[in-house]
């Protein structure tokens, strides 16, 4: 059942605060270890721990979130990160649009022992294929804690 699902093209599904055993298949894990603990959660009892692991070689660790069909009408992707590490932890992000040729770039630097709200904007960017937030090249084994991944739409400026 499953295989049927992901050859049908399951993708991410947002909002996900990693509550239930299914919602970390809504995420596809990249050359990183990923699993639910009962750490850190900023939202609910469950958060998503992810090991981006060293290495020598370049690499680009990273949970991917893909849309089909692709996003038209948020203005950006918000989560909560805890970096449960002595040092900062900088998380790059990708994303990528239908019809453009080179993809969108950006990142935020974890403090350590900090729960940090991250705030990926989309706007004006066109239909979103796909969000991978990674780790770029680590040597060090890295460790962030995701949780309550949500949209923000802009007239939630205007909720009276
Ligand atoms: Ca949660």
């Amino acid at each position: 059942m499953l295989a049927l699902l992901l050859a049908a093209g399951v993708g991410a599904q947002v909002p996900n605060s990693f509550e239930t055993e299914d919602s970390l298949g809504l995420v596809q894990p990249s050359q990183v270890k990923a699993e639910r603990v009962q750490e850190y959660a900023s939202d609910g009892k469950w958060a998503l721990r992810v090991l981006f692991p060293g290495s020598d070689k370049d690499t680009w660790p990273g949970i991917s979130l893909s849309f089909d069909p692709p996003i038209t009408d948020k203005q950006a992707l918000q989560f909560d990160v805890y970096n449960p590490m002595d040092v900062p932890v900088a998380l790059s992000w990708r994303i990528d649009v239908e019809g453009r040729e080179e993809a969108i770039f950006g990142g935020a630097t974890i403090q350590p022992h900090k729960t940090q709200a991250v705030e990926i904007w989309l706007a004006a960017a066109g239909p979103i294929k796909r969000i991978f937030p990674y780790v770029r090249m680590p040597r060090e084994d890295r460790v962030l804690i995701f949780d309550n991944l949500r949209w923000f739409v802009l007239k939630d400026y205007f909720t009276p």
